[in-house]
């Protein structure tokens, strides 16, 4: 029997991202802070990187966007752009990540196929075992990676969903770790909480305040990555 593109196995590399960066323009000190982080941690340790910025306008997003990708292209480390499939394709950038209310990952798939971006990237934020159940009714290779959250209730999005605690967090990433597609926890997670996480069944982590805003973005970043690798090691 003949395959459909989306029956076949994906054409795109499969990222287990450890260490997730997402960038808060504010807490980076603004546009140039946002540039000057992401290529600290994409140099220290970091997997991925997500732009998200709601206050920006559309065309400071897009900018902001395409120097990013500029940017980070000799690192390797990918660049998705938080929400906004529109400007991740203008900008070239490696993926998009999607909200529950954002446009549905298998539109965006569509979108991007049929742009040619085979190799495109897509997340999706998922805070419920339902939701990360809805994956499997998706055409095969539609997402690339789940985000989990929120692990602790966090200034940095304050109208998240409830908070999951080291017991939610760990019911859904068995839930996800089913299904197949990579995850990551996010939400409050410092430091202190990797390994603890890890044993929880994550494998990957990502942030935003534990790299954005620190006195050392570089050094937050390794510091983060040494404690996940080293909670990895012991699995
Ligand atoms: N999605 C769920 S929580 C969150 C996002 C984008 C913010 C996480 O920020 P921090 O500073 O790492 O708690």
């Amino acid at each position: 029997r003949a395959t459909t593109p989306s029956q076949t196995r994906s054409p795109r590399r499969s990222l287990c991202p450890r260490l997730y960066l997402v960038t808060d323009t504010h807490l980076c000190g603004g546009p140039r802070g946002v540039v000057e982080t992401a290529l600290a941690a994409a140099k220290h340790g970091a997997d991925i990187v997500q732009l998200r910025d709601h206050d920006a306008t559309t065309r400071e997003l897009a900018a902001l966007a395409a120097e990013l990708v500029e940017a980070l292209e000799p690192t390797g480390v990918p660049l998705v752009i938080d929400d906004r499939l529109d400007v991740a394709l203008a900008a070239g950038a490696a993926g998009v990540h999607l909200g529950q209310s954002d446009l549905d990952p298998v539109a965006a798939r569509r979108i991007a196929e049929a742009l040619g971006r085979h190799d495109f990237h897509i997340g999706w934020s998922v805070s419920r075992a339902d939701e990360i159940r809805a994956v499997d009714a998706m055409p095969p290779g539609t997402l690339d990676l789940l985000g989990i959250g929120p692990y602790r209730a966090t200034p940095t999005k304050p109208n998240a969903p409830e908070p999951l605690g080291a017991d939610g967090v760990g019911a859904l990433v068995s839930v996800a770790r089913a299904g197949g597609v990579p995850a990551v926890v996010i939400g409050g997670v410092k430091q202190a909480d990797v390994s603890g996480l890890v044993r929880e069944g994550a494998r990957g982590v990502a942030v935003v305040s534990a790299i954005c805003g620190q006195p050392d973005p570089a050094s937050a970043t390794r510091d983060l990555r040494v404690a996940l690798d080293e909670a990895l090691a012991r699995e």
